[in-house]
């Protein structure tokens, strides 16, 4: 950086130290001065990442240099820190440590090249007294062991009076250059490693030179040419920075395995053709949620016995919490029970705001099965079909394992009584950050809960009125406790509308700041007006810029921006909006549908993503994902198979289709990622922790390179080769609740698509009529008239549909009616089994409903074929 007039005044005045072998050995010789740098942003040109701190106040940039407040009184130096990790040090070599230092009133600072984590063990360091004075330090020393990932801490606690302690010009140079990262890429020919389904799409990539078309074959595993064809050419792809051509092996059909596609002399990993490819990802994808379980021991029976481990975080030494637990000094003075929930990733925090998102996805794909042609009534996610400690209650197994972060986001409200009574603290995570690995019941960390805010509150309004629909016929007293919470948060957020989480307050736990909530408002307002029916919410959904608004960005929804769940929930959830509003909230989704098509159609990996660096970010293998659950949800809506083609096809990214050659699904394709960042999931740190089980997704690509390790082994990668399957990259290799709730939405859908053949069209019309309520509102009289719209005789009928929440068939006539859950089923009488090409039938119910929304259902089935509604 360039020295301001006033700093170089400072240092020209600064005393130069150079302290050569502390204690009595002779001086060093000095590294070359051509040594290499392993410092990053050692100037803070650009920005404060990737340096952390823990006990001070928040990280800033004054007059260039990376200043923090200390409180006073600390008892130890290292009580307060600011640092940097994913030090690479070399055993023997020698380094030279520079850096300037000043700190106001004045107070010893001691820099330590260390191992980040317990034991600690120091490889170097040097203490000086700092004053108002910036002073320039320098030492020279070797380091007597490798490691790939130190930390380099100013330790600058200690000291009676509160400090002003700033840093600059931060070098180490020394060791080896950091070596050449050349990624192992395997065979030149892309393929989604797992398959293809038999009438979806087939589609590859090849990295070539050739610039014209080449030939291709398809094998069999014997090696039979099973089809062939020519290669279409695509010139240099933006988010790969490849020469490439793509591949259309659609027309091939059949069921195999062990295929491969051969073209420019390479073999590609091998695949399936096969309808049931994705089933068993719909179970992994969601065993992930058990096993990031908190306050709850993990089952080594029910997740395999390398998983199995002590329950964390219930108050047992040496955990601090989650029993009772209290806020940061100054944010609030009672403490609260917020046992339980999901760790949020690789981290032991626990967010609100994250955890909202991921409940969502986990609720909503679950409620996809009541109206989705294909998601045959939901029995896929029914109870026992989970390795869960719950299986067998009765209650799908997808509810109960959305419910065990219900009830801790339940608990993060604030009590009736106290200040902001109704919102909802924004996370609960150690005071300081751990290192890797650690076991959650190993954690020693304080626990703290962080201000409420307007963010968190609205994330727990939409679910727990999601919640409340959603459980009601399961379980009335937990659905009515949903329901209260979420209007009280929705009722405190309107009261407080700007209260926002602080972008630095990330010390110990990611901060998830966010200062634009309208888009948590509007989610909010959509989920409790599709619960409750009240006319209030629909004013408010009705108002919200976000209504109108395209929520659909081409690179993809996510945690910070939730107008798209709203939207889809618009969509999909049967709502009593009139009906070409309701058209118009369809057509947004269908034409951002069109959207990820057309880019889908530009990109030659054939992803729904723009391949500018800027949209491969942080956890961006779940944005997308999202963008392939609005075309599936396209494709529920209008049953286009080009929508569903389009979600299909984005899996293949996802399962090795891409320039990496890799599947990012632990456990799923023939060179999948293992190593995510996770402190419990930490095999390649210590081998007897277990990798991350099967279905767990890695946060992808991510140009931005956040994190130190990605920063120097990745530096100038285009954006798709962003992504290193290491344990120290957490911006690019990280596993999260947020991204494996998407995986775990796309492959039940995935699953539900089975051979993806032609979409049967409808052969029945229906029409249901709610003859209006009786009782106060407690009951309704409905009918439903089923017309044979197909051309031959209908003999013998169930049909099939599903109520929005607690409604309950009490009794029926001209049919035999029974219903599991929210799903009722009308079977023919003997007198009525016959329907006649045009002819209709007819029958009706008295139920029972506790008030809530009570629109028509949003899909009648007749022996399995959805009818056309009129
Ligand atoms: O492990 C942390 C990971 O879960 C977060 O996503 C990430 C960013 O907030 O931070 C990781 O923690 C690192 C911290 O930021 C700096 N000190 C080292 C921590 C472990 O690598
Ligand atoms: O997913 C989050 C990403 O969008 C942010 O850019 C990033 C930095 O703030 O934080 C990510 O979330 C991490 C969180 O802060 C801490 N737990 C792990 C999360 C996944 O990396």
């Amino acid at each position: 950086m360039k020295p301001s007039r006033r700093r170089r005044a400072l240092l020209a005045a600064a005393t130069i130290l150079a302290l050569t072998g502390v204690g009595a050995g002779p001086a060093q010789a000095e590294p070359p001065p051509d040594a290499p740098e392993q410092i990053d942003n050692g100037d803070f040109s650009t920005g404060i990442a990737p340096w952390f701190s823990y006990g001070t106040g928040p990280l800033g940039i004054t007059d260039g240099r990376l200043c923090a407040t200390v409180p006073g009184g600390l008892a130890n130096p290292w009580d307060a820190g600011i640092g940097q990790d994913g030090v690479a040090l070399t055993a023997g070599a020698e380094y030279t440590l520079a850096f300037e230092v000043s700190a106001s009133p004045g107070t010893p600072v001691t820099a330590v090249l260390q191992l980040g984590s317990a034991p600690y063990t120091g490889y170097a360091s040097v203490t000086v007294t700092a004053g108002g004075t910036a002073q320039r330090v320098e030492r020279t020393f070797t380091v007597p062991d490798d490691n790939p990932s130190a930390q380099l801490i100013f330790q600058v606690g200690g000291s009676a009076d509160e400090q002003t302690a700033c840093l600059d010009n931060i070098s180490l140079r020394g060791g080896e250059p950091p070596e050449p990262y050349e990624p192992d890429t395997g065979p030149r020919v892309r393929v989604n490693q797992v398959g293809y389904l038999p009438g979806g799409p087939k589609n590859a990539t090849v990295v070539t030179e050739a610039t014209g078309p080449l030939p291709w074959q398809l094998r069999s595993a014997s090696g039979a040419v099973l089809a062939s064809g020519s290669t279409d050419p695509r010139g240099v792809d933006l988010a790969s920075g490849q020469n490439v051509q793509s591949i259309d092996f659609s027309a091939y059909r059949s069921p195999g395995a062990g295929l491969t596609l051969v073209a420019d002399g390479e073999t590609s990993h091998p695949f399936d053709i096969s309808g049931t490819l994705y089933d068993r990802l719909r179970a992994d994808s969601l065993q992930f949620f058990y096993a990031q379980r908190s306050g709850i021991a993990i089952d080594g029976e029910l997740l395999g016995p390398q998983y199995a481990r002590p329950a964390g975080h219930l108050g047992v030494a040496p955990n601090q919490g989650d029993t009772d637990v209290p806020c940061q000094p100054g944010v609030c003075d009672y403490r609260l029970d917020v046992r339980g929930g999901w760790y949020d990733a690789g981290d032991h925090g626990k967010y609100v705001v994250n955890g909202g998102i991921a409940t969502y996805q986990l609720l909503n794909a679950f409620e996809r099965t009541k109206t989705a042609a294909t998601a045959d009534g939901g029995t896929a996610l029914g109870d026992s079909t989970l390795r869960v400690p719950e299986r067998g209650n009765g209650m799908p197994d997808i509810l109960d394992e959305a419910r065990w972060e219900l009830e801790f986001l339940l608990r993060m409200q604030v009590p009736a009584g106290r200040p902001l009574a109704g919102m909802a603290h924004h996370k609960i995570h150690d005071r300081n950050w751990t290192g890797l690995p650690l076991a959650p019941q190993d954690d020693p960390q304080p626990r703290e809960l962080h201000p409420p805010s307007t963010a968190a509150t609205l994330n727990l309004a939409a679910t727990a009125a999601q919640c409340a629909r959603l459980y009601a016929p399961y379980d009335a007293a937990f659905a009515a406790r949903c329901r209260a919470a979420a209007t009280t948060a929705y009722a405190a957020a309107k009261a407080n509308p700007t209260r926002y989480a602080s972008p630095t307050d990330s010390t110990g736990g990611g901060a998830y700041d966010d200062s634009n909530v309208t888009d948590e408002f509007y989610w909010a307002a959509v989920e409790l007006w599709l619960t409750t029916g009240a006319p209030a919410y629909l004013a408010d959904l009705s108002a919200s810029p976000q209504h109108t608004a395209d929520v659909f960005d081409p690179s993809g929804f996510g945690w910070q921006g939730v107008a798209a769940l709203g939207r889809l929930d618009l969509a999909t959830v049967p709502n009593a909006l009139p009906a070409a509003e309701l058209a118009r909230v369809r057509a947004s989704v269908t034409a951002a549908a069109d959207e990820y098509l057309t880019e889908l159609g530009r990109q030659a990996y054939g992803l729904p993503l723009p391949g500018d660096a800027g949209s491969y970010v942080w956890g961006g293998n779940s944005n997308i994902i999202n963008n392939a659950v609005v075309l599936a949800t396209a494709f529920d809506l209008t049953g286009d198979a080009r929508y569903r083609d389009g979600a299909v096809q984005a899996a293949d990214y996802l399962f090795g289709r891409n320039a990496l050659n890799i599947s990012y699904v632990t456990g799923w394709g023939e060179h999948a990622a293992q190593n995510q960042h996770s402190r419990i999931f930490a095999h390649q740190l210590d081998p007897a922790s277990p990798n991350p089980p099967a279905g767990s997704l890695a946060g992808g690509a991510n140009a931005a390179l956040q994190d130190p390790f990605a920063a120097q082994l990745l530096a100038g990668c285009a954006p798709m080769f962003c992504y290193v399957d290491d344990i120290n990259s957490y911006a690019t290799n990280e596993v999260a609740i947020n991204w494996n709730s998407a995986l775990a939405w796309i492959a039940s859908f995935l699953a539900d698509q089975g051979e993806a053949g032609a979409v049967p069209r409808a052969t029945c019309a229906v029409t249901y009529t709610n003859h209006g309520t009786w009782h106060g509102g407690t009951g309704f009289t409905a009918q439903v008239t089923l017309r044979n719209t197909g051309a031959t005789v209908v003999n013998g009928w169930a049909v099939r549909f599903a109520f929005t929440g607690d409604q309950k068939v009490r009794e029926a006539w001209l049919a035999k009616v029974t219903q599991a859950g929210a799903t009722v089923t009308a079977r023919n009488e003997s007198y009525n089994a016959r329907i006649n090409p045009g002819g209709t039938v007819t029958f009706g119910f008295n139920a029972t409903t506790g008030g809530g929304a009570n629109p028509p259902p949003g899909l009648v089935t007749l022996n399995g074929t959805r009818c056309a509604s009129s």
